[in-house]
Parts: structure tokens; sequence; C-alpha cells
């Protein structure tokens, strides 16, 4: 499995493919998504390969690898390098765009319409734009908020948060999902789910959150709170911002203390729901895709709440009612139900 292979030392085709993240990750910054996935499906294709691809034509020959691509890898196995990289590196006119488009919670249209009024930095932003409190953090944290998560840090927040969550309610669960739970070695943000045995819907676990996100404010360690961009979403989901305490960590060569501040989500699922949560808030989010779509071609449909049958549709396949649920707590059986081999978190990067 791509997962397996991945973690093998000495893939031959690492510089490659090192190379095609960076372009894969330019594309994201720009929100060209077409790209994006196209490029991050070819890095999968090509971490299951045993052998060195170094020409267009062998390259052809895999899944999910067409022409453009195909020259790309050819470039970068002959001259170590790829133009259109370096080329999008340099493009001057991008650099607002890409600089603007790294502030937390803004998309290309606030960006472009920024450069539209003529801003090129953060401090244009921070003297003329009219920002919004989000904004406002995302600027005033922006090496922060961009720098990733090692993956021991990762474990040091988790366990700030585990040993207030035992104080507030020795029965509330907390796993970490998203790129952790898939093994990555560093995270953008950490996202704990959260839930108790016994609870149907995620109001039951507010009160609980309210308190914990309480606690954590008061020790520091919450620094900031996010407005969700989705309202529907507000009562399940809390988004914010956090720092390692100083006993902990986040020292400096020189002794000195600096704490990163770190993106922080929580996500309530009640017990009922945690099999299509975990699912869901472990991704990658290319690999959700891919199940919603198979569950929607076996006339299902899956969401993060649970697996569904009988949704019926009417014109443009707008849904009618919700369906009837199948499976929601146990994501193995969400896997079985469709039909698809369980795959480790791990396995998930596509
Ligand atoms: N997710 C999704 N579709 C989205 C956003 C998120 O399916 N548009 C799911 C899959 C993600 C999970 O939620 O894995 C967590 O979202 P993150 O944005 O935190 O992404 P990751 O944790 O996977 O990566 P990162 O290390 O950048 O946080
Ligand atoms: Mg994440
Ligand atoms: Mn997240």
């Amino acid at each position: 499995t791509a997962g397996a292979k991945d973690a093998k030392a000495g893939n031959p085709n690492v510089r490659t493919i090192e190379v095609l993240q960076l372009m894969a990750d330019y594309y994201d910054r720009v929100n060209d998504q077409w790209r994006t996935i196209a490029y991050r499906k070819a890095i999968s294709t090509l971490k299951r390969q045993d052998t060195k691809v170094t020409t267009e034509e062998e390259a052809l020959l895999l899944p999910s690898i067409g022409q453009r691509l195909a020259q790309k890898i050819e470039e970068i196995a002959t001259t170590d390098r790829l133009q259109r990289l370096e080329y999008a590196r340099d493009e001057p006119m991008n650099k607002p765009l890409q600089l603007f488009l790294g502030i937390y919670g803004v998309g290309n249209r606030q960006a472009q319409q920024w450069i539209a009024q003529g801003f090129r930095t953060l401090d244009d932003l921070k003297a003329k734009a009219n920002l919004t409190r989000n904004q406002l953090v995302g600027v005033d944290h922006y090496d922060d908020l961009n720098t990733r998560i090692p993956r021991r840090e990762v474990e040091a927040l988790g366990a700030v948060v585990q040993m207030a969550a035992q104080k507030v309610d020795p029965q509330i669960r907390l796993i970490i999902g998203g790129s952790y739970r898939r093994g990555a070695e560093s995270s953008g943000d950490i996202d704990f789910i959260v839930t108790k045995p016994n609870t149907e819907s995620s109001g039951d676990l507010r009160p609980a959150l309210d308190e914990l996100v309480r606690r954590l404010e008061a020790d520091k360690f919450l620094v900031a709170r996010l407005a969700s961009s989705r309202a529907a979403s507000e009562g399940s989901k809390w988004h914010g911002c956090c720092v390692l305490p100083r006993l902990v960590g986040g020292f400096n060569d020189d002794d000195s203390y600096r704490a990163t501040w770190r993106r922080i989500d929580f996500l309530l699922v009640p017990e009922s729901e945690m099999g299509a949560a975990l699912l869901y808030f472990t991704g990658n989010d290319i690999f959700n895709r891919s199940m919603r779509l198979l569950a929607s071609k076996k006339g299902m449909r899956l969401n993060q709440r649970g697996l569904y049958k009988d949704v019926m549709r009417g014109p443009q396949r707008a849904k009618v009612t919700e369906g009837e649920l199948v499976e929601g707590r146990d994501e193995r059986r969400i896997f079985e139900i469709l039909g698809v081999k369980w795959r480790e978190p791990h396995e998930r990067w596509c």
C-alpha cells in the first residue's frame, strides 16, 4: 500500500516527489484546486514505485500522470530542478497574492480585492484595510501560524489539553485527528475530536467544552478565539490559537522563552457519530472526497455524522431527504458497508 512504501526509507523517487510537492503546495496556495489534486495524485503514484522514473514515456505509463506532469517528472529527474517552480517563486506579481493567501482564513477573493485596492504588504493591511478579528489575528501572528507544528509538540500540546479535560470531566475522551492521526511528522494545526460515553448530540458535549475552554484560557494556553466561517457548525466546533506553556517547552538556544502561536480546533462528536467523525476528521481531504463519491455511487451519502441510505434526490441531485442512518458509530463498519478494504490512518494520504 501507499502508506507502507511511504514509510520505507529510500524511495527511488524521493527527490522528484519533493519537488512535485513544492509545486503542489504552490498551487494550493494560489487556490488552483485542480492542479493541486493532479500533483497530489501523481505524488501518490510515484510513492508506490519501486524504481526511479526518469523519462516522460515511463511516467506516462503510470496511473494519474498525464503528459504535462510526465514532462515535469523527466525534467526533475534529469536536471534536478523544475523551471516552473523557480518561475512561480520569482513571479513578482504573485508575491503579494501569496503573502495575503498565507493569512489565516483569507481566500482568493479577499486577497485579490486587497491587491485591487493597492495593498501589497501586511503593514498596508494593518494601516489601511478593514480587517475582521480573525484576519487581524492572522496578520499579527503571520509567521507563527505559517510554521508547521512538529509531531512532538503536537503531542505536548495534546497532553496539556488532556490534563485539563480530566479535571473538567474524567469521562471526556480526546483524540487528535487530522494529519497527526495520519502519522505526519508535522502538522499545520492540531485537531481534537472530543467525545464522551452516552452522548447523542454535540449539544451534550457543549457544557464540557465551554468549561474546558475557560480553564485553558485561564491557564494562558488558549490565547485567541477565531470565529467559525460557517455559522451552522458554530455549535459543534471551536477554532482558536494556543501556545505551549513555558514549563513544557518553547525555549530558544539562549534559554529565552518564546512560544509559537498554534492553530487549534475542537470538534464535538457524540459517541453515536464517532466512526463517521473519525473518518472525516482524519482525512486527508482528497481521501474523504473519494469515499464520499464512492458512497454516492452506491446510492448512499457519507458525511461527518454518518453513512446514510435511501437519500431522496430531486433535480440536479439536490437532496430531498436526509435518508436512513446506516452507520455512524464504527469507522471500520463504514468501510465494510461501502465494500472497501480497511485503510489505516497512515494509508489515507490520497
Ligand atoms: N477536511 C476535509 N475537507 C476540507 C477540510 C478538512 O475533508 N475542506 C477534513 C480532512 C482533514 C481534516 O478535516 O484531514 C482536518 O482538516 P485540516 O485542515 O486540519 O487538515 P489536516 O489536519 O489534514 O492537515 P494539516 O496538517 O494542514 O492541518
Ligand atoms: Mg489539521
Ligand atoms: Mn484543522
